[in-house]
């Protein structure tokens, strides 16, 4: 019999000083082991769970690369490959001086369960840099991408471990990336997704994890028997998630209030139209310049759109932006769904406000696998050599992120009726990968 306390304590005794990494793993495990206790006894004999948390191979290596001002600049480069038990490692990488291990692999983590809910072949990884794109020129994020691809292409591959984009790199630095492995390798291969769509790249990946996140809310309200029609969104971030989750929304009828960035919040009472999102786009991060166009609008400064009254919450900018105070107003305001954009952006606490005050609550390893989703549509398109057309790939993604949904109904709905959808996202990711360890012998 696992139990749960111990469990916890081992995995921080493995693993100091990693909160974010050990916060992941709580996350999962309090909904996993009283399930395998209950009906997989033999997972535990197997040691499942304690091979789960040990990554396969942890890359660690050094950027040097010179700025503009020809001065050498060191950064740390990583590669957490965390597990390759249903396909080659999978996932993105994130430049920002926020970057450590315990991030990266509570992201690596994450990534495991969400890839399996695809039901596509992909295995979890997630890499990056504490490198900071904020402020750098053009040339120096070229220099940059080469020099971190220099050394990690001798660890990457088509069929071994793919990775793509997350927060600070996005269609640029995949270019930057992807054209210092061709040159390295001298072959011309899905090493990496979110390409370009006139050089391997698959349509509606830029757009994938902001649609699929609107995909995912609609299930839950059409669950209901309700609609988008009309209800009242707050999106935190301003970034490719953020600001294709707000398209989306718009095209479903809802009004999206609020978008933010590490500088403030925008409050637009009358909700965006595309119109404002274009002229948001254009700002970059000078959010606060809207009001100077839309003097109904107001900008707060250095705040989260939490307090801001909504039907829905999006939050889509990074991890544990939104915590306990941040719940209880959301709930106190009337709020009746939070569906996460970006990855573990709740904290334990705000998770738990959700759960008792019997709101939807959607996780980000069911509600923006959409993006991972269109990258593995991507691989597949590589391999046979072929380009899908736009409502092709949309369409896939909606039937996947239906059957996500589906999943998280099977294995979250509760004696009250109530969907844990945490809970069934847990134990449906979980479940396929338990299998194909199983299947696969003591590795
Ligand atoms: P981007 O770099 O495109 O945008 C990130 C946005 O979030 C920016 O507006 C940024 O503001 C804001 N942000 C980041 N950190 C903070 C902070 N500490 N406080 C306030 N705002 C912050 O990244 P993505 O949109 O790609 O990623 C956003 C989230 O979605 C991440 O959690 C990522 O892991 C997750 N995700 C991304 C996927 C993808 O396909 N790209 C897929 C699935 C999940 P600023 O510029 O001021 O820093
Ligand atoms: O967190 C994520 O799922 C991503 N950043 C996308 C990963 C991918 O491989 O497309």
């Amino acid at each position: 019999m696992l139990n749960l306390k111990s469990f916890i304590d081992y995995v921080e005794s493995q693993n100091p000083h990693e909160p974010e990494f050990l916060q992941a793993v709580t996350e999962v495990v309090e909904d996993l082991i009283p399930y395998i206790n209950e009906h997989h006894p033999e997972y535990a004999d197997l040691k499942i769970l304690e091979r789960l948390v040990e990554p396969e191979r942890v890359v660690s290596f050094r950027v040097a690369w010179l700025d503009d001002n020809n001065k050498v600049q060191v950064n740390k480069g990583y590669r957490v490959q965390m597990n390759s038990a249903i396909g080659p490692y999978k996932g993105g990488l994130r430049f920002s001086p926020t970057v450590n291990l315990s991030i990266l692999k509570f992201l690596a983590f994450e990534q495991v369960f969400k890839n399996a809910l695809t039901s596509l072949p992909i295995g979890g990884g997630k890499g990056g840099s504490n490198f900071d794109p904020k402020g750098k020129s053009d040339n120096e994020i070229m220099r940059f991408c080469q020099a971190f691809m220099t050394e990690l292409y001798r660890h990457i591959g088509s069929e071994t471990d793919v990775p793509a984009g997350d927060i600070g790199v996005g269609g640029r630095e995949i270019g930057y990336l992807f054209g210092q492995y061709k040159r390295i390798q001298n072959n011309f291969t899905g090493v990496l997704t979110g390409k370009g769509v006139h050089w391997g790249g698959s349509y509606i990946r830029p757009e994938a994890t902001g649609y699929g996140l609107l995909y995912f809310v609609q299930n839950i309200f059409e669950n209901n028997c309700d609609s988008l029609e009309g209800k009242v969104i707050t999106i935190s971030g301003a970034g490719n998630v953020a600001f294709y989750a707000a398209e989306k929304a718009l095209l479903f009828g809802a009004k999206v209030v609020t978008l933010s960035n590490s500088t403030g919040t925008i409050y637009d009472q009358d909700g965006f139209s595309r119109e404002k999102l274009t002229h948001i786009a254009k700002l970059g991060r000078n959010l606060a310049d809207y009001v100077e166009k839309y003097p109904a609008a107001t900008f707060h400064p250095r705040q989260k759109p939490w307090q801001f009254a909504c039907d829905i919450a999006l939050p889509c900018a990074t991890q544990n932006e939104l915590d306990e105070d941040d719940a209880t107003t959301l709930v106190q305001n009337g709020c009746i769904c939070v569906a996460e954009g970006a990855n573990m952006p709740s904290t334990a606490e705000a998770i738990k406000v959700f759960h008792d005050a019997k709101i939807a609550f959607a996780p980000g390893k069911a509600a923006n696998a959409g993006g991972v989703a269109v990258s593995g549509l991507e691989m597949s398109q590589n391999s046979i050599g072929q380009q899908w057309s736009t409502s092709k790939v949309d369409d896939r993604l909606k039937n996947i992120m239906n059957n996500i949904y589906k999943t998280c109904l099977r294995y979250g709905k509760e004696s009250d009726g109530y969907i844990n959808y945490l809970k069934g996202a847990n134990l449906g990711g979980f479940i396929k990968v338990a299998e194909a360890m199983k299947a696969q012998g003591v590795l």
